[in-house]
């Protein structure tokens, strides 16, 4: 019996894709990283999983899981010959349990829907991302992601209270109690918790979930440099209960989003730099006030607006969130990176002659995540061919600050190997134990994560 054979058997012909087919499948969302997997295979089960990784285990041919592909580190678009697992059939979402705080999710639910199936509770997910209508539990999971509201709730690992995952061997490792003390031995949940793909298949997760605060509303200040923007977090973290994101964007990402008609901007003059803070409590007027108030005395604020219903504050959100989809026709060089806060602003001052030097004729633009040091550098305009030596300058310049090479979007094919900005040598090397201990015929997601050997 040939592979397609055995996985036709295992999850029905119709779920086995070749082809023309698999067009979609494989690449990610970039269009940067692709290859020609030799067929799309959509399991609509665990045990559909477990059938899969044996016949794939038999036959050597190696699997990549894959979500909503818009990981953006092509973790999960497929190297040539491999098999691509995908989730999307795996979208079960259960009811949320309010007393326990718990909802269980497939991996194939995007994050939208778990975030809806809550809120419909009013409870909620603190996980919240620009990709949420496509992003899957799977693929958050699998890549840890962090988003945009880090800063109260923590990354996607605080939220994970448990999940059921495929290995490499077929055994099917599950932790779906969703208990919240829970010391029995190794946390073999929080270990594929961003691995990306590289030690399991994450077929289901429990997440936590918390009461929905009563009201929100958003601030967007207009300010006159990074300086000011870290100096007005530092404001908004003194006087702001609740404070739930602090993002940041510049003149040229909102030159990009407005002349794309994805968002539109209040404000008459263009400001160098913007922050978009969000915070929870009582009354969307109450917190409204203590923006204000933390806003008004910062050095290098040019003006403010400030938003209280539901409408105004998506208007604000547009401008941050349009980011991607306003850069993507420009195909930049995507680095998700992180800086301790206070050299943010020396670092994003670095950039623009760094990568010009890299590669004549590009240019950072810079936004992200300003309570998490995370910025997210595009450069557009570099020519082909030097794309590797852009992304050398950029990553060298953060290893330099004691910042991180990823901040959130993970490792996959595009920066492995940079790895050893970020981890020592010992740290890679238990890495490959674990991998091997896990994984020895190296049949889950290979060339991802860990560089070659
Ligand atoms: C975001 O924060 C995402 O919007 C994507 O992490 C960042 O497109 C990017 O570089
Ligand atoms: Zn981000």
């Amino acid at each position: 019996m040939t592979l397609l054979d055995r996985l036709r058997d295992a999850v029905g012909d119709t779920q086995v894709l070749v082809g023309d087919l698999v067009t979609g499948y494989d690449r990610d969302w970039t269009g940067r990283l692709h290859g020609h997997p030799l067929a799309v295979v959509r399991p609509g089960s665990t045990a559909e999983v477990v059938a899969i990784l044996r016949a794939c285990a038999d036959a050597g041919v190696p699997i990549v899981p894959q979500g909503g592909n818009t990981g953006l580190v092509g973790a999960a678009s497929p190297s040539d010959g491999e098999v691509v697992l995908a989730t999307g059939r795996l979208a079960e979402v259960g009811a949320p349990d309010p007393v326990g705080g718990t909802i269980v999710a497939g991996a194939g639910a995007t994050l939208e829907t778990v975030r809806l199936a809550a809120a419909a509770a009013g409870l909620e997910v603190g996980i919240d991302l620009a990709s949420r209508g496509t992003a899957t539990i799977g693929g958050v999971v699998a890549t840890n992601a962090g988003g945009a509201r880090v800063l109260r709730h923590g990354t996607t690992r605080a939220q994970v209270l448990g999940l059921e995952a495929v290995l490499a061997d077929g055994s099917v490792v599950s932790r779906l109690a969703g208990l919240p003390k829970d010391n029995t031995g190794y946390d073999l949940a929080q270990l594929l918790v961003g691995s990306e793909g590289t030690l399991g298949v994450i077929t289901k997760v429990v997440l936590r979930v918390t009461p929905a605060p009563p009201a929100r509303a958003a601030a967007l200040v207009a300010l006159d440099g990074t300086d000011a923007a870290v100096r007005l977090l530092v404001a908004l973290r003194s006087g702001v209960d609740g404070l739930d994101a602090v993002e940041f964007v510049t003149a040229e990402g909102v030159d990009l989003v407005v002349a794309r008609g994805l968002a539109r901007l209040q404000f008459a003059g263009v400001a160098p730099v913007y922050v978009l803070a969000e915070a929870v409590g009582s009354s969307a007027a109450s917190i409204a006030d203590a923006l204000a108030t933390a806003v008004e005395p910062v050095e290098g604020v040019l003006d403010a607006a400030v938003a209280t219903t539901g409408r105004e504050r998506a208007g604000l959100w547009a401008l941050r969130e349009g980011h991607t989809e306003a850069l993507a026709a420009l195909t930049p060089v995507k680095l998700d990176v992180a800086v301790p806060v206070p050299a943010l602003p020396a670092f994003v001052a670095a950039l623009p002659s760094a990568v010009t030097a890299a590669a004549p004729g590009s240019r950072p633009i810079s936004f992200g995540h300003l309570a998490e040091g995370n910025v997210h550098v595009n450069v557009v305009g570099v020519p082909p061919g030097r794309e590797e030596r852009v992304t050398d300058a950029v990553l060298e310049l953060v290893a330099a600050r004691g910042g991180s090479i990823s901040a959130e979007h993970g490792v996959g094919r595009a920066k492995r190997a940079w790895l050893h900005l970020g981890r020592s040598a010992a740290d890679i090397s238990a890495m490959r134990a674990v991998k091997k201990a896990l994984d020895p015929g190296g049949m889950l997601s290979p060339g991802r994560v860990l560089p070659e050997e």
